[in-house]
């Protein structure tokens, strides 16, 4: 249903733009005080039809070059670029910026582990030995005797190849499983270093250099492998190995976790540093104090998006919602202060901000917006910064005027389920492992597993296609793991407590109901995707569904994707070996040969493949259709059918 407001614009009923009630209640209320949203902007900027297809190329100067979507192959551009080379250049470039997008997250993260090893920095520490140890035996790091600072030390000059590496292997592909590994080496796209293969990416899709997208695609391939298995997998394991690995928590999520009569501050990002002396400036008893001399019963830290779904993870923090409704909370009126780091931060942030008077305070050096104030974030003297986030909001709740509007809504469930707890919570504490998952894959209770992840997008109904396609899977015994702002939307729609159990198909149901765990599995931030590589390869290699990540009863999904790290996210995964598939948009024209690699060619190489589909249960359908033909080929797909015509027995037992 649309309306108009007072300039003829149509605007659409804010519970079609969202499926979350808080953020419907905030557009309302944000169109009562004339303030625009993200939601409001998607209407009124509509797409380029164009560029969706990734139909145009402005490589060079003698372009911009367009071509028709219904006849790609009538033209050719200026330097007699085809469609196929302008398709694989856009999607090759959009992978190289979502890579370096986690390389330089993951660059800053072992940055900080160097400096917290060599006593340069001292406001942090490993907290997790257990799994520095871990991590560095995987990289056959010797451990037997050696001090956390020896280990650490040769772990940093390891892991630093990962990056600065020209030639060779990244470490972190040992991990991966040997047939995964050997068909990589055979295409040769076997990352050398995060860095190098970005630079190689950028070179090559300038104007003039690899003119065949098969040649673009396999260095995409080697590109986005070197964030899945490089920038992002290194981000992860130190940030577990600096600020504790997650087990599970119970958090409360969604916008009714501000506090009319408290300080509200929102952490919105990626980095979790910021985030970690956030939580020792509002702990100051000196700040706690401020804020009850101005008035307040005490200050509220809370998170969005993926920094807040990393800590909510890791710490249990509250967590206010996905990256659609960072606009919408500070309509409530209650937050006093939004402090942001690098990723996923809307520039419309500062203009809905400087409304409700709310200070929105830049933090990293890389990332300043027209707008906002900046105090600079410098792991040297955190807290000077942090202190300051927290002063500013003191002040700015002693001198709040708006109304406030608090949703009601509270969500609560269980979060913080990374691969180290899965493998601990299946399999005991002494013989911890992925046999109980196997098992229940191989005799058909669980049919197969699925990761959801990635964003929303105000281009589609904030919330809606996670919670369908998720409930879809679920019903049919899919369980499901998710990570970044699908992990938020699912904990919003209430699957994330154990409870929700009985949302799931039989099978499915009576391993959650067991094991006492819920339906979906929160795995944390979209960086924390490589804990899903990590599961997988586990799940290969303990044996029965396989060799290789190729041959396991998975399958990958982003319903309501925006960004390019989602893209090479997906690129990642399907070079894994899994079947991945998008909602929203796709940058591709149909009936061209780049569609025919990505979407078909490169499962014939013995890599995974791309799919893409609006509806969330037609999705499921195809995921379950894939999940289905990888049990088919492993021969497991008999045993599913008898457990379903055993249900009655399975019920007495
Ligand atoms: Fe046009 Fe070729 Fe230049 Fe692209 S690189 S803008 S297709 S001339
Ligand atoms: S924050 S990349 S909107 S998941 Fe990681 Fe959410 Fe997507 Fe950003």
């Amino acid at each position: 249903m649309k309306k108009e407001d007072k300039n003829n614009k149509t605007m659409a009923d804010p519970m079609d733009c969202t499926a979350c009630r808080s953020t419907g209640q905030m557009i309302t209320k944000a169109r009562k005080d004339g303030v625009v949203l993200n939601f409001d902007r998607a209407e009124d900027m509509k797409a380029c039809p164009i560029g969706a297809d990734s139909a145009c190329c402005k490589h060079c100067f003698m372009g911009p070059c367009r071509f028709n979507a219904r006849d790609p192959y009538k033209k050719v551009g200026v330097c007699g670029a085809t469609i196929d080379t302008i398709m694989a250049r856009n999607f090759a470039r959009t992978v190289a910026g979502g890579s370096a997008a986690h390389t330089d997250h993951g660059m800053a993260m072992l940055e900080l582990f160097r400096d917290v090893v060599n006593g340069k920095i001292l406001d942090y520490e490993i907290k997790d030995t257990f799994k520095l140890e871990s991590v560095a035996q995987s990289l056959d790091i010797e451990t037997e005797g050696r001090s956390v600072k020896e280990i650490a030390t040769d772990l940093y000059q390891e892991l630093e190849r990962t990056y600065t590496q020209v030639d060779g292997e990244i470490p972190f592909v040992k991990r991966a499983p040997k047939a995964t590994l050997e068909t990589w080496r055979k295409l040769g796209i076997v990352p050398r270093g995060a860095m190098r293969e970005v630079v190689e990416m950028m070179h090559r899709t300038t104007m003039g250099v690899d003119q065949h997208y098969e040649n673009i695609t396999k260095q995409a391939s080697r590109t986005a492998l070197s964030d899945g298995w490089g920038g992002s997998m290194v981000s992860t394991e130190i940030s577990d190995i600096l600020f504790g690995t997650p087990t599970p928590v119970e958090v409360a999520v969604n916008m009714g976790v501000l506090k009319e009569n408290m300080v509200n501050i929102i952490i919105h990002g990626h980095e979790p540093n910021l985030f970690e002396s956030m939580l020792v400036s509002v702990g100051s008893e000196t700040l706690v104090q401020a804020s009850k001399d101005a008035g307040a019963d005490g200050i509220n830290l809370v998170g969005m998006c993926c920094s807040g779904a990393e800590m909510m993870s890791r710490h249990g923090v509250p967590h206010a919602g996905n990256f659609s409704s960072t606009e919408a909370i500070m309509v409530t009126g209650a937050v006093d202060a939004m402090a942001v780091d690098i990723q996923c931060i809307k520039q419309g942030l500062a203009s809905v901000a400087k409304c409700y008077n709310t200070p929105l305070i830049t933090t990293n050096t890389r990332a300043h917006m027209e707008g906002a104030v900046h105090i600079e974030f410098n792991e040297h003297d955190p807290l000077g910064c942090t202190d300051e986030i927290v002063i500013k909001a003191i002040s700015r709740f002693k001198t709040r005027t708006h109304e406030i509007e608090i949703p009601s809504e509270v969500n609560t469930g269980v979060q913080g389920f990374s691969h180290e707890y899965i493998q601990y919570m299946l399999g005991g504490s002494f013989r911890g492992g992925y046999a109980p998952l196997n098992e229940n894959i191989i005799n058909g209770r669980i049919r197969g597993v699925a990761g959801v992840v990635g964003c929303t997008n105000p281009r589609t109904k904030q919330d809606d296609s996670h919670v369908k396609l998720v409930k879809e899977l679920i019903k049919n015994d899919v369980l499901v793991l998710l990570t970044g702002c699908a992990q938020i939307a699912l904990a919003k729609a209430g699957l994330s407590s154990p409870e929700a159990a009985h949302f799931a198909g039989p099978g499915l149901q009576e391993v959650c109901e067991t094991v006492g765990m819920p339906p979906v599995l929160g795995l944390g931030s979209c960086v924390d995707n490589s804990r899903i590589l990590i599961a997988a390869s586990a799940m290969v290699a303990q044996g029965g569904l396989g060799d290789s990540i190729a041959d396991l009863p998975v399958a990958g999904a982003a319903p309501e994707y925006m960004s390019e790290k989602a893209i090479a996210i997906g690129q990642y995964f399907v070079a894994s070996g899994v079947y991945t598939m998008f909602g929203v948009t796709f940058p591709i024209v149909e009936n061209t040969k780049f569609h025919n690699l990505l979407f078909n060619g490169l499962e014939e190489q013995g890599l995974g493949k791309w799919g893409f589909e609006k509806d969330p249960i037609e999705m499921a359908r195809s995921m379950i259709a894939h999940i289905d033909k990888k049990r088919a080929a492993l021969g497991i797909d008999k045993a599913r059918e008898r457990v379903l015509v055993d249900m009655s027995d399975r019920r007495e037992l």
